[in-house]
């Protein structure tokens, strides 16, 4: 046998491997067919954005992080093992000849394979499914007298924030918009430490005491036998538990209303829930609740909707807020307090502030504007800033204090518990995300994923060896010294968290009509998916201790008699501000379809930029993709879905298309007309179910009589594109043509 050098080997082997050749495959290099080329030489990347820099100036200690990273992700252009040794080939593990095994010697595909291996960690417990943004908070000055945090008090100042959305039940690869309560968490990553507002946006909570809370929420998870439902309350273990505990009354009802199916994250009200004690430069202190409010008002979708996107866009919520922040719509909430004397009793109104259960309508005690929050920059990498945020109700700055609400008290120990191991070990503060953006020193040493090289040797005090550092401060934060009441140690509830019904019925009786079916309908559907009998009579004895019309209502839907109320049910004051119905709000970031077809369209163009200008999002509807009439097809009929849309134009008048495979659709269902095209007969139909403004004008405007969908309401015409396009706008800015369905509770 020949004998070669292990020069020549290598240098065969090199060959083998570069010039791989697959003369038979189209395309493939070696085959002679022209193919996109891979680049072989090294290009400088461009420069990194701003957020990937190493974050130099936010590491606990200092230390060198090496060479400034590239857009790519990492550091220069070649690729390397995890120890930085370039690597000439990662396409082939290392095998004992072509057909041969693999050795075990491969330290490069060991690495590799390992690392793969350990990419997932484990999804929170609960809230799992989320999403997140980057944006600027910025104080108005108006809470100076309030409090003490920089943060609030100083009109103009900005601290950076990172927000994460999600939904409570499902898990992380559930769809968005599914009926569910939404987490608001917010890190305000100030300059004298980090502030989380660890929020949802329902003001209340389902238990009192937080030893409940595993209790909801085995409950509210799926069957553990079957595991299913997925994301749902729509079945007997939720039912039982919120049926037998009825403190979870309130925020169920929250739940069966338009909040639990927001239609964006953008269109969210925000709520801290516990009552917080905020204190002041003069040591003075008041008890607040924390509110956001969002530009855009709150607005949700229609039932059907969300079964629809739950299927045609499980992202929806997620590319909602991506979309709006890249497209410049930023997202903007107002920070609000409501603000209440510190009593002994801590209670305001005669409505006890330690219980999650109640909330205090903001007639009562208005929200007081306090900064303003914009959300500007999307991830960078998801998993490495929306995964890997570990948020904690104990982040709290000087001047922001807790009070003894009993849920507020046990999520003050779960949340560094639960991250503990979700972030495998006790230093997850030093990731990126989590970091602090004021500066470190904490004494804290060791432990598993240590990042940190930490000089001096002296973390204890009082020493002497580092110079005595380091040193306490007077304007460090202040555990407000509130006297603990001399008690008896005891497993008990005060007598006021006793009321379970009184603010559901309030909730109930501020809904307006068309909210009022949206709830009925919300308790039917549930309901009837419920196995268990007797569960859902229970469920509707709570409903008649509510309200008996709800009840009632609810009972025909499901076939069974209505009970009456255990008791005289209590007079309640209306709270006009939790109804979603009623006002005007703008409409920047809504999207509006417009449908054309091949023909050539008066007013497409000039609409399109009209909606553009108005800070909207205009996507052309088309027979097929590709481009018509010179403007580019961003969606088709068949991918058109009216949950997309806040609101529908047709330019043009679809006829049926010939008989081609991609012009036919299932979805189309039944021909209802053989005038109209059917893909865009179900759109239309579709819009008009979800209570979405409609407008045409020429040809659209004939389509809309052939369906005989004209002169109904919120169904406009005109003579123009820019006279229909106003005319849309004015019903959208109520969010829904809400009169097309004329309500029939009072
Ligand atoms: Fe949470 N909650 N929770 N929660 N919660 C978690 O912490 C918990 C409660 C909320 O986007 C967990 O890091 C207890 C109320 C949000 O990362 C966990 C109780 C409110 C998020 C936990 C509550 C919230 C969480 C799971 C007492 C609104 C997502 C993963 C009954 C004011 C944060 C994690 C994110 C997450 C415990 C109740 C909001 C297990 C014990 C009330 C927005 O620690």
């Amino acid at each position: 046998m020949e004998s070669r050098t292990p020069a020549e080997v290598i240098k065969d082997a090199v060959t083998a491997v570069t010039s791989d050749k697959h003369p038979d495959v189209p395309g493939a290099p070696g085959s002679g067919t022209p193919t996109v080329e891979e680049p072989t030489t090294p290009v400088e990347p461009l420069p990194p954005s701003p957020e990937q820099g190493q974050p130099d100036t936010r590491t606990p200690t200092g230390a060198e992080t090496g060479t400034p990273s590239t857009a790519h992700g990492q550091q220069g252009p070649y690729l390397t093992t995890a120890q930085g040794a370039r690597l000439r080939d990662t396409d082939h593990s290392l095998k004992a000849g072509p057909r041969g095994p693999i050795l075990l010697q491969d330290h490069h595909f060991r690495e590799k394979i390992t690392h793969f291996d350990h990419e997932r960690i484990p999804e929170r417990v609960v809230h799992a499914r989320g999403t997140g943004a980057h944006g600027v908070f910025t104080s108005y000055g108006t809470a100076a007298n309030l409090t003490r945090a920089g943060f609030l008090k100083e009109k103009g100042k900005e601290t950076e924030v990172f927000v994460r959305f999600s939904t409570v039940l499902g898990s992380r690869g559930s769809a968005d918009t599914v009926r569910d309560t939404r987490g608001f968490a917010t890190k305000f990553y100030t300059d004298e430490g980090t502030f989380d507002l660890v929020g949802n946006n329902m003001p209340v909570f389902f238990v009192q005491d937080a030893i409940k809370f595993p209790d909801i929420i085995h409950a509210a998870k799926p069957h553990p036998d079957r595991e299913i439902p997925q994301a749902q309350s729509a079945h007997d273990t939720f039912w039982d538990f919120v049926s037998l505990h009825t403190e979870a009354q309130h925020h169920t009802i929250w739940n069966m209303s338009d909040r639990g199916i927001p239609r964006s994250y953008r269109m969210m009200e925000g709520f801290g829930v516990h009552t917080f004690r905020l204190v002041n430069d003069a040591d003075e202190t008041v008890l607040v609740k924390f509110h956001w409010k969002p530009k855009l008002g709150v607005h949700s979708q229609v039932w059907e909707e969300t079964q629809l996107t739950g299927g045609v866009d499980p992202d929806f919520h997620r590319r909602d807020l991506y979309d709006a922040i890249e497209a410049g719509a930023y997202p903007e909430w107002e920070l609000g307090l409501q603000v209440f004397p510190d009593t002994p009793d801590e209670t305001f109104a005669g409505i006890d502030l330690l219980d999650p259960t109640k909330l205090v309508p903001e007639e009562l005690a208005p929200v007081q504007r306090v900064g303003k929050l914009v959300l500007n920059r999307t991830p960078t990498n998801f998993f490495a800033e929306v995964e890997q945020v570990a948020f904690h109700l104990g982040n709290l700055v000087p001047g922001i204090d807790v009070t003894n609400d009993p849920l507020l008290q046990g999520r003050l120990f779960s949340y560094v518990d639960t991250q503990l191991t979700r972030l495998a070990g006790p230093n997850f503060h030093q990731i990126p995300i989590n970091r602090p953006h004021a500066p470190v020193n904490d004494m804290l040493r060791d432990g598993f994923h240590q990042q940190a090289v930490h000089a001096g040797v002296a973390p204890y005090r009082p020493n002497s060896l580092d110079g005595g550092n380091p040193f306490t401060s007077d304007d460090g934060f202040v555990d407000v010294p509130v006297r603990v009441a001399e008690a008896p140690k005891i497993r008990a509830n005060p007598v006021s968290f006793g009321d379970h019904f009184s603010q559901v019925r309030l909730f109930w009786q501020s809904m307006s009509p068309v909210e009022k079916e949206h709830i009925v309908r919300a308790y039917t559907f549930e309901l009837g998916k419920v196995y268990h009998q007797q569960i859902r009579e229970r469920q509707l004895q709570c409903l008649a201790n509510i309200d008996p019309v709800l009840c009632e209502q609810v009972a025909t839907g499901l076939g069974m008699p209505a009970p009456q109320p255990a008791g005289e049910l209590p007079e309640v004051a209306p709270s006009p501000a939790l109804s979603q119905v009623g006002e005007q709000w703008p409409s920047d970031g809504r999207v509006i379809g417009i449908v054309v077809d091949d023909t050539d369209l008066d007013g497409v163009a000039e609409i399109r930029e009209a909606i553009a200008d108005a800070g909207m999002v205009p996507l052309i509807i088309a027979p097929h993709g590709g481009k018509v009439g010179g403007l580019t097809v961003q969606r088709t009929f068949g991918t058109a879905r009216s949950v997309e849309y806040d609101a529908l134009l047709l330019a043009a008048a679809p006829v049926p298309a010939p008989d081609a495979i991609p012009a036919r659709d299932e979805k189309a269902g039944a021909p209802r007309n053989a005038a109209v095209d059917p893909r865009v007969n179900l759109l239309v139909d579709e819009c008009w179910r979800h209570a979405k403004a409609i407008g045409a004008w020429g040809p659209g405007a004939e389509f809309l009589s052939r369906v005989g969908l004209a002169g109904t309401p919120g169904v406009v015409t005109h003579d123009t594109a820019t006279g229909v396009l106003a005319a849309v706008q004015q019903l959208m800015a109520t969010h829904r043509v809400w009169d097309r369905f004329p309500a029939t509770i009072g």
